[in-house]
C-alpha cells in the first residue's frame, strides 16, 4: 500500500448465511463457515472506517431458484441466456442465468447470519436479491453490472457505493461467500465505481473450489488486489 495516500478502509463482509454454511445450508460452500473466526479478526481491526455485511435476501419467486423454473433441464447449478429488461434508452443484453437451490429466503433461518460471526462491531446490513426479476451478486450492481438505481429499485437496501463515499472510503476489502460468486461480483464492482479493491485470500470460499484461480486472474486483470492475512 503506498504510504503517500491517505487510506480509508471499509470492509464488506458478504453473505455469511445459513444457507452458504455446512451442514445444513440448502448452498452450502465447502469450508464456508470455518471462514468465520479469520472474519471476526478482521472485523476487530480498529482501522476499519466501515464494516458491511451483505446478506442475499430473495422471494420466494426468485429468478435464481430453479425450482421456479419448471422443466426436466432447469435443474439447480445448470444455467440458461436471459435478458435483461434495459431502461429507457438502453439496449437488451444477454447473460447466463445460473440456477441455483432455493437459498436465502427473506425472514427464513437459511437467510440469517451464522452465529459464528461476531456482530458487535459497528456495521450496516445491506439486503441484496430481493426483486424476483434481478440476480444481484454484487450489492453495487445487478448480474449485468447495472448499477443503474432506475431499474434496480428495490433489489438492493442501500446505495452502498454512495454511503462508502459520504464516508470518505478509498479502500474496500472483500470477504465472505462464495469466492467464485458474490465475493468475485463485489469486488470487481467495487474496483468498477472507484475504490481500491482488495480480496483477502483466506476469508473466502468457492462454491467451485477448482476454480479459485482462475476467479483470482479474472480480479487481478480487473485491477483488484488479492492478499492474504499474512501480508502487512
Ligand atoms: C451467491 C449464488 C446465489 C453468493 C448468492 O453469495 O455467492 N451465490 N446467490
Ligand atoms: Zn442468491
Amino acid at each position: 500500500m503506498a504510504a503517500d495516500r491517505t487510506v480509508r478502509p471499509a470492509l464488506i463482509v458478504v453473505d455469511m448465511q445459513e444457507d452458504f454454511c455446512p451442514p445444513h445450508g440448502s448452498l452450502a460452500v465447502q469450508g464456508g463457515r470455518d471462514i468465520a473466526s479469520i472474519i471476526n479478526t478482521l472485523l476487530a481491526k480498529p482501522g476499519f472506517v466501515a464494516r458491511i455485511f451483505t446478506k442475499d435476501y430473495h422471494p420466494t419467486d426468485h429468478i435464481s431458484f430453479a425450482s421456479n423454473h419448471p422443466g426436466p433441464d432447469n435443474q439447480p447449478f445448470t444455467s440458461f441466456v436471459t435478458m435483461n429488461n434495459p431502461a429507457p434508452g438502453k439496449e437488451s443484453e444477454t447473460k447466463q442465468q445460473q440456477l441455483w437451490p432455493v437459498h436465502c429466503v427473506a425472514d427464513t433461518s437459511g437467510a440469517e447470519v451464522i452465529p459464528e460471526i461476531d456482530i458487535s462491531s459497528e456495521h450496516l446490513v445491506v439486503h441484496k436479491g430481493m426483486r424476483p426479476e434481478v440476480e444481484m451478486y454484487s450489492v453495487f450492481a445487478d448480474a449485468f453490472g447495472n448499477c443503474d438505481h432506475g431499474t434496480n429499485a428495490n433489489s438492493v437496501s442501500i446505495d452502498v457505493a454512495a454511503t462508502l463515499r459520504t464516508q470518505g472510503v478509498t479502500d474496500v476489502f472483500v470477504v465472505g461467500l462464495a469466492g467464485d460468486y458474490c465475493v468475485k461480483a463485489t469486488a470487481l464492482d467495487a474496483a468498477k465505481v472507484g475504490f481500491n479493491s482488495w480480496v483477502i485470500e483466506e476469508g473466502t470460499k468457492c462454491v467451485v473450489p477448482a476454480s479459485w484461480d482462475a476467479v483470482k486472474e479474472e480480479l487481478v486483470t480487473a485491477g483488484v488486489s488479492i492478499i492474504s492475512m499474512n501480508d502487512p
